[in-house]
C-alpha cells in the first residue's frame, strides 16, 4: 500500500478514539484552517504556527516572524532556539547552562526537517548556537550526529567561535551544590527550561528542534533525550511532530517524540497522543514518576496542538493567529 494511502486509511480508521473531551482540549479553531481548491485537490491551507516547551514567548515570537515573511519552519525553529541558547539566565540551554558534576558546560541539539532530515550534536563544549550546528551537521556532511571533540572541530572548521559557556551564575550554583555533595541522577523538577520547538509555515511543512544543556550535575559524558531522533524530538511531514522535556532517560525508554509522531499516524489527536505516551512513562513497571517530570508538544498536520505533563507545573507557548500565549497544560497523575 502506498504510504500516503496507508495515512488515509489509518487516520480515518482513527477518528472513532476521538472522544468529546479530546475535541475541547484540542487547541485548534477553525478560522486556523481555510479551504482552498487547488486543482481537483482540496487542501487545508494553515497559517504559521510555533508551538514550544516551557514559557519561551520571545523564542516563539523569534520564529513567528521567520514564518510571517515566508520563511521555512526550519529557519524558523533555528532561529527561535538561537534565541534561549544566547539567553544567559535560562540555565538549561546554551550559555549559562548548568555544568556537569565535574563543572564542564556541555550541550545536546538536534534539529528535523520537513523531508525526514536530521541532524545532531552531543556533548559539545564552548560552542553555543549548538541548533546551528546540529543543521550544519545535517546539510554539510554525510552523517547525522557528531559528538564531543569531533562536534567542536567541526564547528570551528564552520566559522562557529569557541567561547567559556559557564556563567558565574551557574559556576556558583554547582559550587554550591558540590558542597551538598548529593549526587541524584533524578532531574529537579523545578529546574528545566530545554527548548523543544515545532512550526508549520505557510507551505504547511513542519520542522522542529531541541537543544539543552541538559540535566545538571550530570555524570560526565551523560546525554539525554535531546538530540536522539525518535526521543526528545521526532518529525513526519505526512503527520505532524512532538518534542519532548524532562527526565531524558525515562522519555529514551519509551522513544516518546516518535511515540507520539506514531500515535497520532494512527489517527489519535496531538493532545491525546500525548496523553498516551506520558501513561506509558508512568504505567511502566516501578515507575518512580511522582518523583520527575516529562512533558510533550505536538503539532498535527491540520495544525491541531496538544501538549501533557506528569506534573502540573508545565507550560508550553503558542503562536497561533499572530497571538503568542504561555499555555498551562492540563497534569496527569495516576491513582
Ligand atoms: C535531558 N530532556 O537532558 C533534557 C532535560 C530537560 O528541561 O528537558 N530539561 O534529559
Amino acid at each position: 500500500m502506498k504510504r500516503r494511502k496507508f495515512i488515509e486509511k489509518t487516520s480515518i480508521s482513527g477518528l472513532g478514539l476521538f472522544s468529546i473531551s479530546t475535541l475541547v482540549s484540542c487547541n485548534t479553531t477553525n478560522e486556523d484552517k481555510k479551504e482552498v481548491k487547488s486543482g481537483a485537490i482540496t487542501t487545508n491551507v494553515i497559517k504559521p504556527i510555533v508551538i514550544a516547551t516551557w514559557n519561551t514567548p520571545t523564542a516563539v515570537n523569534t520564529a513567528a516572524e521567520v514564518l510571517k515573511k515566508g520563511g521555512s519552519a526550519l529557519d524558523a525553529v533555528e532561529e527561535g532556539c538561537k534565541i534561549e541558547e544566547a539567553n544567559s539566565k535560562n540555565q538549561t540551554v546554551g550559555i549559562g547552562g548548568l555544568p556537569d558534576r565535574d563543572g564542564a558546560v556541555t550541550l545536546d541539539a538536534c534539529i528535523m526537517d520537513e523531508k525526514g532530515n536530521y541532524g545532531a550534536v552531543l556533548c559539545v563544549k564552548n560552542i553555543k548556537h549548538v541548533i546551528s550546528l546540529a543543521r550544519k551537521v545535517m546539510e554539510e556532511t554525510p552523517h547525522v550526529i557528531l559528538v564531543g571533540e569531533g562536534a567542536e572541530q567541526f564547528a570551528v572548521s564552520q566559522g562557529f567561535e569557541r567561547e567559556n559557556l559557564l556563567t558565574e551564575a551557574s559556576k556558583k550554583a554547582w559550587e554550591e551544590w558540590k558542597v551538598k555533595s548529593e549526587y541524584k541522577p533524578i532531574i529537579n523538577i523545578e529546574n528545566h527550561d530545554t527548548i523543544g520547538m515545532l512550526a508549520i509555515d505557510k507551505k504547511g511543512n513542519i520542522s522542529g528542534a531541541c537543544t539543552t544543556s541538559g540535566l545538571a550535575y550530570k555524570m560526565k559524558g551523560r546525554v539525554g533525550d535531546s538530540p536522539v531522533i525518535g526521543g526528545g524530538l521526532f518529525i513526519d511531514n505526512e503527520v505532524g511532530g512532538a518534542a519532548a522535556t524532562g527526565l531524558g532517560e525515562e522519555v529514551l525508554k519509551t522513544v516518546g517524540s516518535f511515540l507520539v509522531v506514531e500515535l497520532m499516524r494512527q489517527g489519535k489527536s496531538p493532545q491525546e497522543a500525548c496523553e498516551e505516551a506520558i501513561a506509558r512513562i508512568v504505567n511502566r513497571p516501578n515507575s518512580n514518576y511522582k518523583n520527575f517530570q516529562v512533558a510533550y508538544i505536538a503539532v498535527n498536520k491540520k495544525g491541531e496542538t496538544g501538549a501533557y505533563a506528569i506534573h502540573e507545573w508545565f507550560s508550553y507557548n503558542l503562536h497561533k493567529e499572530g497571538e503568542n500565549k504561555n499555555i498551562k497544560s492540563d497534569f496527569y497523575l495516576k491513582n
